[in-house]
């Protein structure tokens, strides 16, 4: 079989399921503004339907939706170049994820660790959503083709799954039709921590507000946060190794590098040395200089919903249109009647 070079194509996506916090600007929002402008063909989504695997108050949802919309623009997607749209919108994706819910074995699942850490002990009672979710993530991805998705570490295990649903589907069909996706995992906070517990990544369900930087959080609520940020007695070290023990200390100095844009041997070649007395408010002139106008951004948007709407309706249509006639390929090669 001679094998199929895929266009590159990046998709990558965000639940609406609560405010946005550092770790998804840090590890999504602000990579994707820089993959837009590499030249090639861009595609973000809202994962509604990904935010429903666990309840979400109707309008509550809406209202995410168009903030998570908002925060998407405000960090730099330019819906004029990148398709942006909240994923209900393209019916193809969840038709897609049934296919993919017949290709992919129980067993995959079953190893999936974000499903046990979210369904955690009350597991018979979670949604059957949330059990497949993976299928629909490797849908989303699939029905665009997309060759590259940038991604925070949690994600890692979901893309190697995404990538064993492929395979798996053009062995079965002995065809060479959906491509291997790469997960583009880098920079300096591809794992930003909680402030609270460096053992904890920063998460939108962690009841703690004091454990997440909101992109909603004004100045004040900035500096409170990482002027509480759990921290050790020493002073920072100059090299990468003294930071092994120091979960916390690193965690700092990680998001230190990425809201820079310097490599953490910058940084610590700069901070070295200093207590974090000293660095803590670096921090926080830093972070509230990278965020306030981003958050400034998001509330101007938010005042005109209908046009937040009307952006992720044509970001939708023109989504569709690389979807529909992959879907239908998709249901040709599966042997389903079409008319
Ligand atoms: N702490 C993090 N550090 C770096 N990247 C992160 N991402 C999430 N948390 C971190 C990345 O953000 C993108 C969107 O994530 P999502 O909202 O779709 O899913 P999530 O991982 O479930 O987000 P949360 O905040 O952790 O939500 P809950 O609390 O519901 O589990 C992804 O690229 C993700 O890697």
């Amino acid at each position: 079989m001679t094998e199929v070079v895929h266009t590159p194509r990046v998709f990558s996506g965000i639940q609406p399921s609560g405010d946005l916090h550092l770790g998804n600007y840090l590890g999504a929002l602000k990579r994707f503004a820089e993959a837009q402008d590499q030249g090639i063909e861009t595609l973000y989504c809202m994962v509604d339907l990904h935010a429903i695997t666990v309840w979400q108050n109707p309008a509550d949802l809406k209202r995410a939706t168009r903030e998570l919309a908002a925060g998407f623009i405000a960090s730099g997607i330019d819906p004029e170049k990148s398709m942006l749209f909240n994923q209900s919108q393209v019916p193809e994706h969840a038709q897609l994820a049934w296919i993919f819910n017949c290709v992919a074995r129980m067993g995959w699942l079953n190893r999936m660790t974000q499903f046990k850490d979210k369904a955690g002990k009350n597991r018979e009672n979670a949604s059957v959503g949330l059990f497949a979710y993976p299928n629909l993530m490797a849908a989303d991805i699939l029905i665009y083709h997309a060759t590259h998705v940038p991604v925070g570490e949690d994600q890692k295990q979901h893309i190697e799954l995404t990538r064993d649903i492929a395979t798996k589907f053009n062995h079965d069909y002995g065809v060479d039709f959906f491509p291997i996706t790469e997960p583009v995992i880098e920079g300096a906070a591809t794992r930003v921590m909680s402030l609270r517990d460096g053992s904890k990544k920063m998460s939108k369900s962690d009841p703690s507000d004091m454990s997440r930087i909101t992109m909603t959080d004004d100045a004040d609520a900035i500096a409170k946060k990482i002027r509480k940020a759990k921290t050790d007695p020493e002073a920072l070290p100059s090299e990468v190794e003294g930071l092994k023990e120091r979960a916390e200390a690193r965690n700092l100095v990680n998001i230190y590098a990425a809201l820079s844009d310097n490599t953490v041997d910058q940084v610590l070649s700069d901070v070295g040395g200093k207590q974090f007395s000293e660095f803590k408010p670096m921090l926080v002139e830093l972070a509230v200089d990278k965020l306030a106008p981003i958050s400034t951004e998001m509330g101007r948007l938010m005042q005109d919903p209908a046009e937040i709407d009307r952006i992720l309706a044509k970001g939708a249509q023109k989504a569709r249109a690389i979807a529909a006639p992959i879907l239908d390929q998709t249901y040709e090669i599966v042997g389903m009647v079409r008319g």
